[in-house]
């Protein structure tokens, strides 16, 4: 039988395990990524390990997410990231070079290679065919060092795409169409294969768009072919050399398959709070905005800037709204300005603000009390725009651009006679704010700001655990509740004692003065704990607070991965109805808890109140020596001596 993509690329670089779903393998690392809000931890985490060099093909550490410089914290962050990548062979791509996925789909990405991000939405990759996953940043560091990358076999989906979009229908009505049908948990334990004759209809940026949108599906990754339209985008960014043919085998082998027929969409939007709360425009036109947000690492292409453009020229932003713009990436800016499309940005009243993350993670531009905002992004939980009574909105830049110009959310089929956006043939290559690692390792001297903290590391596991319930929360929590990014925060992320007074704060303010009286203890939550976000602050953070477990009815995939990374043992009720039994305050003990995660997935805890819990856990063995040793660095450290 013939392979799908997945199959082929994962055999590829397959170091241990059997590609059966739900198993454990292991895979070899080509190229890593980082951004500058999870780097610094992941350099210090790299460095910790006492090895020279990265060993993967390419290592790229990028600057997109802490541009804003309200203080020492952010610059020194960016010098730290600059040296240290000097001094251990990573490419340092410098702030304003633009946000991390669109630059390295421009630039760097290569079909049928393997990729680890420390960002969730690393799969943005598989829009040129990579297998590109989002991971914590230990796990990068550990890819760096030359370290497989373990994960859980997933079920491969075919989304089997046919027909070709109508006028004003975009890429990202198709994520969203996804998301209406499968939800925030739809993707957990899969990955998304595209194909199907409407493949071809689409570019490398709109792929790019649906990738990466499908870490909001809970997906290990998505991915695309490499074709001939793949072939047309990598020749214009002077890469053809690095492209190869990626297609499925006709007899190719798919556990499910689920079939969109592109000319039936119809322009979607997702409202507050969730991604997956997914309506057509139709229903909730004539809502009035005072924000519309476009960019981000999802809609901020060349052609979705053009786009945009071609909406605004001759019309006025409405005089209620602000519209802020981001272009993903130095070329894209570059090139719509000597295209004159900036141009026609400014003369229609848009705010243009610099290439990086912006807004997306409340870096700036956080909308007026309880505004509407309408954002071209990829994730709209309550409080991640900085305005906690703010709804967002998401949506295409076609919708967004349009509605700013109206100041109520307007269908794009009204504007009229489409627009038509021809890919260049070549785009303005410069990759001068890309520097490459030292020649002269030796010489470089790391610098390390005040800000940044040493690395807070863990005991090994106890046998026996006791504490209270510091807190008890329900379904879809998201790393924003856990760990809250934004601009007042993230220029903690290298300084753990800082931002762990941080943690849960938008949900309960009490939280880390709670878990510090009583020296740590569990949390309880509901089901797909831990959605959004790889920030593995939102493990290190509760780590550093003194949490041992936390119990719930399931996790997301990157969350679970951090908090086994940093030691704590993520535990699901073995009967979801069992959450009932245990309220905030309770105290839970666990004897023997070693020989408990070791010899078998069954875990017996006590309650202070004497009622039993049978909790389980679905580690496998190395992830059991991990929480063993205090977590993966503990462990990595131990097995390099
Ligand atoms: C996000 O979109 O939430 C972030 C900020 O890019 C995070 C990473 C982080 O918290 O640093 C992500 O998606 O992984
Ligand atoms: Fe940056 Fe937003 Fe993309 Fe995260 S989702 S990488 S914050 S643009």
């Amino acid at each position: 039988m013939g392979q799908n993509i997945v199959q082929k690329v994962i055999s590829s670089h397959l170091v241990s395990g059997n590609m059966n779903a739900g198993e454990e393998i292991a895979i070899r690392i080509d190229q890593t990524l980082t951004q500058d809000a999870t780097g610094t931890m992941a350099y210090l985490q790299f460095e910790a390990m006492g090895i020279p060099k990265v060993k993967t093909e390419l290592s790229v550490s990028y600057v997109d997410h802490n541009t804003l410089q309200t203080g020492f914290e952010n610059a020194d962050d960016h010098r730290f990231l600059q040296t240290i990548a000097a001094k251990h062979g990573v490419y340092f791509s410098k702030p304003g070079n633009g946000i991390c996925h669109q630059v390295h789909l421009e630039r760097f990405g290569i079909p049928g290679k393997t990729m680890l991000g420390s960002d969730s939405h690393t799969p943005t990759g598989g829009g040129i065919g990579m297998i590109a996953i989002g991971a914590g940043g230990l796990d990068v560091a550990v890819a760096m060092g030359g370290g497989p990358f373990y994960l859980n076999m997933p079920k491969v989906v075919l989304v089997r795409l046919k027909g070709k979009l109508k006028p004003w229908v975009s890429a990202k009505d198709i994520i969203l169409e996804l998301l209406r049908r499968l939800t925030v948990k739809g993707g957990v334990g899969k990955m998304f294969e595209y194909g199907g004759e409407g493949v071809k209809t689409l570019s490398v940026p709109e792929r790019a768009t649906i990738t990466n949108m499908g870490a909001e599906l809970g997906a290990t990754t998505s991915i695309f072919p490499s074709d001939d339209a793949t072939k047309v985008f990598m020749t214009a960014q002077g890469r053809a050399k690095q492209w190869k043919r990626l297609e499925a085998d006709k007899d190719a082998p798919y556990d499910e398959v689920i079939d969109i027929d592109l000319s039936r969409l119809v322009p979607l939007v997702a409202q507050p709070h969730s991604p997956d709360k997914v309506a057509e425009i139709k229903a909730i036109e004539g809502l009035k905005i005072n924000q519309a947000a476009i960019g981000s690492c999802t809609n901020s292409s060349y052609k979705d800037m053009t786009t945009v453009s071609k909406i605004l020229k001759g019309r006025k932003v409405h005089p209620d709204v602000s519209l802020v713009i981001s272009p993903g990436s130095k070329q894209v800016l570059n090139m719509i300005s000597k295209s004159g499309a900036l141009s026609d940005m400014l003369t229609a009243g848009a705010r243009i603000l610099e290439t990086a993350c912006g807004p997306c993670i409340g870096m700036g531009q956080a909308p007026s009390s309880a505004a509407v905002s309408v954002r071209t992004y990829n994730r709209n939980f309550e409080g991640r725009s900085g305005t906690p009574d703010a709804g967002v909105y998401l949506l295409s830049p076609e919708t967004a651009a349009f509605s700013a110009i109206k100041g109520v959310i307007t269908d794009p089929r009204k504007i009229g006679k489409p627009v038509k956006v021809m890919m260049p043939k070549k785009f303005i290559i410069d990759d001068s704010m890309v520097i490459p690692p030292s020649r002269h390792p030796d010489n470089v001297e790391v610098v390390r700001g005040p800000n940044i903290k040493p690395l807070p590391r863990k005991e090994p596991l106890a046998d026996t655990m006791t504490g209270s319930v510091i807190l008890k929360v329900g379904d879809n929590i998201t790393t924003d509740h856990i760990m809250p990014a934004g601009a007042k925060i993230l220029p903690l992320r290298s300084n753990i004692p800082a931002i762990a007074e941080h943690v849960f704060e938008r949900v309960d303010p009490e939280f880390a003065k709670r878990a510090k009286a009583n020296n740590g203890g569990f949390i309880i939550g509901g089901s797909n704990y831990g959605q959004g976000s790889s920030r593995e602050h939102a493990a290190l953070a509760p780590m550093y607070l003194g949490i041992k477990a936390v119990i719930t009815k399931s996790f997301a995939r990157i969350h679970y991965a951090n908090l086994v990374n940093f030691g704590i043992i993520p535990l699901v009720f073995s009967s979801e109805s069992d959450y009932d039994l245990v309220s905030q305050g309770d105290t839970i003990e666990i004897q023997g808890i070693k020989a408990q995660i070791r010899d078998g997935n069954t875990i017996h805890a006590r309650t202070g109140s004497g009622k039993e819990l049978v909790l389980r856990h679905s580690l496998t063995p190395r992830q059991v020596d991990i929480i063993i040793a205090g977590g993966l660095l503990n462990y990595t450290v131990k097995n390099n001596a």
